[in-house]
């Protein structure tokens, strides 16, 4: 127990409590006897606290891209966003070291043809799923800068609100493996 605080706990049994009712005397005991009630204090919104939201809110998995031999320079990628957290997410951007590009594109029926469009955000609803599958949403990779074969890793960083970000390896799959 420091300085401040044995002073604290004796001007507390000194003087009347009650009467006392400063809240900053008894703010200040409990930072003496709780370190956690001290944090959340201090700093209720601190790094660490943000971090840990990261880290619990949003799980990704199922998560894979088209293999694309040297001459495709673009390519997509599919996954399932998990939102276990109580807010609405949206994720607003992508990037990989594979690629000078990643859009966040939808794959629309238009006039009798599927056609594809880039997007600014994909929302995960709070308790629900985002699904990026063929057809639907996906991350348009443009501009590969390497092969990828079967089996190849892709790295990805996936921006999110709220300042989520995830970094993913997505796995690559050959055509007639997915095509149905
Ligand atoms: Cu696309």
């Amino acid at each position: 127990m420091n300085g401040i605080c044995i002073l604290l706990v004796w001007s507390a049994i000194g003087l009347n409590l009650a009467v006392q009712s400063s809240n900053n005397i008894i703010g200040n005991l409990a930072q003496c006897f709780l370190p956690a009630a001290r944090s959340s204090m201090i700093n209720p919104v601190g790094d660490s606290y943000a971090l840990r939201d990261d880290k619990d809110q949003i799980v990704i998995r199922d998560e894979w891209i088209w293999a694309a031999p040297t001459s495709q320079k673009m390519t997509a990628a599919y996954m399932v966003i998990e939102n276990h957290g109580s807010n609405e997410i949206d994720l607003v951007s992508a990037s990989s070291d594979a690629a000078r590009v990643v859009e966040l594109h939808k794959m629309e029926l238009e006039d009798g043809f599927m056609r594809m469009r880039k997007i600014d955000s994909i929302k995960i609803p709070d308790g629900g799923i985002a699904e990026l599958k063929p057809g639907g949403y996906h991350l348009m990779v443009i501009d590969l800068n390497k092969e990828l074969k079967e089996g190849d890793k892709v790295s990805m960083t996936l921006q999110f609100t709220q300042d989520i970000k995830k970094t993913i390896a997505l796995t690559a799959k050959p055509r007639r493996e997915t095509e149905k």
